[in-house]
């Protein structure tokens, strides 16, 4: 450990302690916490179809994300995908094209009515106070693509392979997927990658912003842990703060009402706040004025 309290070691992977996966009885993930790196990996596990998500995949995963959201023991949480030998490394194939419907969405049997899960679980992203990392081995193609890019931050490995595929395969996504991509690499890139379905290599992701840092694949579990722990050494409030606020210049009056609510739980724990609701306790009238303004 160093004097600011992070470690500093390289090749030194996050090991987890807990595994919530049978408990929670997921079939198309992974839910491992690290309580001595305060850390949660939620990790697609359909490696099949390279790991395509399902309607199933999806509420899965926003459960996951709700769990790992609420665990007081939890600063960091990572999007991740199982390895499995013998198998091409992803981190997301997208939508599953088997269970695509023709009636409005997906259709996997596990819900009444075909519907576009993703959309839910990106609006969750967004609002979930804590930092999210995409850990992202070979392809993050389509809806996979828009998951990792909706992440704060997304470290790759050197095999990472990004790009959509819709306009090709009769797909787009008109709101995230394509606002938030260009203000992440700009309106020329976004109109090039949605345009032309190109893929791009890791470098090629890190010199358009599309992405935070790529490293040689064999480094890249331990590169994620350094990053982790430099993260986790510091203020949560101040994270979730600043995470508010950077997605409340696109997030319109969803993102101010956000904002707006970290105040009101800072304000609950001032002397003002105090003094508020033990007035209405104690049936007087409120003596603000004793306490020090802080206009
Ligand atoms: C990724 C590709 C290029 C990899 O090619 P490669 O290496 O040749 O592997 P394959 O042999 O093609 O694949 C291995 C096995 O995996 C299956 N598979 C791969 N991707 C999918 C998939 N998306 N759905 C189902 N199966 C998949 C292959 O079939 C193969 O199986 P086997 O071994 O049995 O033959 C290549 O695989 C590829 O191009 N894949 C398709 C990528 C794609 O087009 N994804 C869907 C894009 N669209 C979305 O994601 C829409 C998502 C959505 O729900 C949405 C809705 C509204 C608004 C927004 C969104 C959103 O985008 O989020």
């Amino acid at each position: 450990k160093t004097r600011d309290g992070f470690h500093l070691i390289p090749n030194h992977p996050i090991t987890y302690d807990i595994d919530l996966t049978q408990k929670q009885g997921f079939k198309d993930i992974t839910l491992r916490i690290s309580t001595s790196d305060r850390c949660a990996r939620i990790a697609f596990n359909r490696p099949n179809v390279l790991h395509a998500f399902r309607p199933n995949t999806i509420n899965e995963f926003r459960k996951a994300l709700e769990i790992a959201t609420d665990d007081v023991l939890v600063s960091v949480i990572l999007f991740a995908s199982e390895l499995v030998e013998d198998r091409t490394p992803s981190f997301c194939a997208g939508g599953d094209q088997v269970v695509r419907s023709s009636g409005g969405g997906y259709d996997d049997g596990t819900e009444d009515v075909p519907r576009l899960r993703v959309l839910d679980l990106q609006v969750q992203m967004r609002r979930c106070p804590k930092p999210i990392i995409a850990v992202v081995r070979g392809y993050a193609i389509g809806g996979g693509h828009i998951l990792h890019m909706m992440c704060d931050l997304t470290i790759a490995g050197d095999d990472a392979v990004f790009g959509q595929t819709g306009p090709r395969m009769g797909s787009f996504d008109a709101g995230y997927g394509s606002v938030h991509m260009a203000r992440l690499v700009g309106q020329k890139k976004a109109r090039e990658m949605w345009f032309t379905c190109n893929f791009y290599n890791a470098d090629d992701a890190v010199k358009m912003g599309l992405i935070n840092a790529a490293y040689p694949k064999e480094e890249l579990e331990g590169e994620v842990a350094r990053w982790v722990r430099r993260i986790s050494y510091n203020s949560p409030t101040a994270i979730a703060c600043t995470k508010a606020a950077l997605n409340a210049d696109e997030d319109g009056q969803a993102g101010i009402a956000l904002m707006g609510g970290h105040l009101t739980r800072l304000f609950y724990m001032s002397e003002e706040g105090r003094e508020g609701r033990q007035s209405y306790l104690e049936r007087r009238a409120p003596e603000f004025h004793k306490l020090p303004s802080s206009r």
